[in-house]
């Protein structure tokens, strides 16, 4: 099968794309590098890896006019809910109009795409007190983050009902896994305090920021569990037009993530308190009845995905 893959030098996209590549697959990636790393792929050689921006109209339409994809995931996106609050403007021309751009060349030219499968957000709930968050619970987006992800996995489904482009889209909950760039602030938490273990495991006195005091609650998902889910939901006939959460339905706090660390690593690592991030949302949980009825299954508990992931750096 051949597979494009925007945004497949980041986190989940590379992790996608080894496993792709792994099973023999031919994968098409199109990725700016602004957070992304060549490093991430397991066999460059293996990989046709192109430079450039999904904002960029004239690149797009040749990729997709050049070839004939069975399946599209979209994953480039200004991936930080902070850092769109910094930069809404840039945030929405990634986020959002080129998503616009992408499904329309994909209605010109894809005629024999089984699917396209656009990656939004939790983030689009916002912080209704209602849990856990199920496909249907009420949207109220804080962030132009999560407002463009909202319009585009809505534009995503509208192709599907209006022009027949084969649409799906999944709403990720909190991922982690390997190849999570810590280097920039708005990396996902995971990934930062690994970092922060790993280099004061290397003699360095590097303190983690908490913003916040640590009780606010995420559905933390496994990258393993990420990717079983992203095939079925690509695969499946019933997913047609539909949108799936993507979590694990278990709620576990910050603290609880450093105190489980704190084991696997086996000294206590320096925290210091800052006031929460303007936009933090204070809980979020997943319902994955959709996707378990897609049949999934989570695999992986947080304390067996970090230590997986402690072992793999
Ligand atoms: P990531 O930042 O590691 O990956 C995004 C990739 O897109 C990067 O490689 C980056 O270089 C690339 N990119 C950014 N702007 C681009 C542009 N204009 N043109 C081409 N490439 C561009 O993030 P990720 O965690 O792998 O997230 C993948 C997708 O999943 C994103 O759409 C993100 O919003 C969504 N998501 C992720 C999480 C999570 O927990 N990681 C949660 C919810 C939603
Ligand atoms: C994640 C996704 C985001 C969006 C959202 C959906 C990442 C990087 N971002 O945002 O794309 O889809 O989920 O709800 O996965 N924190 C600290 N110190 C740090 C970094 C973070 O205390 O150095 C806190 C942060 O304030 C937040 C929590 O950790 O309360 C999780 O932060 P995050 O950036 O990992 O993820 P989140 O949920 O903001």
């Amino acid at each position: 099968m051949k597979y494009l893959i925007t945004g497949g030098a980041g986190f989940i996209g590379s992790n996608l794309t080894n496993m792709l590549i792994a099973q023999g697959h031919e994968v098409v990636v199109v990725d700016d590098l602004s957070m992304g790393k060549i490093e991430n792929f397991n066999d460059l050689s293996k990989v046709e890896f192109i430079r450039g921006s999904i904002i960029d109209g004239a690149l797009m339409e040749s990729v997709l006019t050049n070839h004939q994809f069975d399946y599209i995931f979209h994953l480039a996106a200004v991936a930080s809910v902070a850092d769109s609050v910094a930069r809404p403007l840039e945030t929405h021309e990634v986020n959002y109009n080129a998503v616009l751009n992408i499904l329309d060349f994909i209605r010109k030219h894809q005629q024999n795409l089984k699917r396209f499968v656009f990656a939004s957000s939790a983030a689009v709930y916002g912080d209704d007190p209602e849990l856990p968050k199920k496909e249907t619970s009420s949207i109220k987006p804080m962030t132009q983050y999560a407002v463009d992800k909202f319009a585009a996995e809505r534009t995503a489904v509208i192709f599907n009902n209006l022009y027949d482009v084969p649409a799906s889209a999944v709403r990720f909950f909190n991922v982690y896994g390997p190849n999570q760039n810590p280097e920039s602030p708005y990396s996902g938490v995971i990934s930062i305090l690994l970092d922060c273990y790993t280099r004061n495991l290397h003699g360095e006195k590097i303190g983690f920021t908490l913003f916040g005091d640590g009780t606010q609650v995420r559905d933390f998902i496994f990258i393993e569990d990420v990717l079983h889910a992203l095939l079925l939901v690509a695969e499946s006939e019933n997913s047609l037009g539909q949108v799936f959460n993507v979590g694990t339905e278990k709620e576990t706090d910050l603290n609880q993530v450093i105190a489980e660390l704190n084991k696997i690593y086996g000294f206590k690592l320096p925290v210091t308190h800052e006031a929460a991030r303007v936009g933090d949302i204070h809980r979020s949980v997943a319902d994955i009845s959709a996707l378990k009825s897609l049949g999934f299954t989570v695999e992986n508990t947080i304390f067996q995905g970090l230590s997986k992931l402690v072992e793999f750096l």
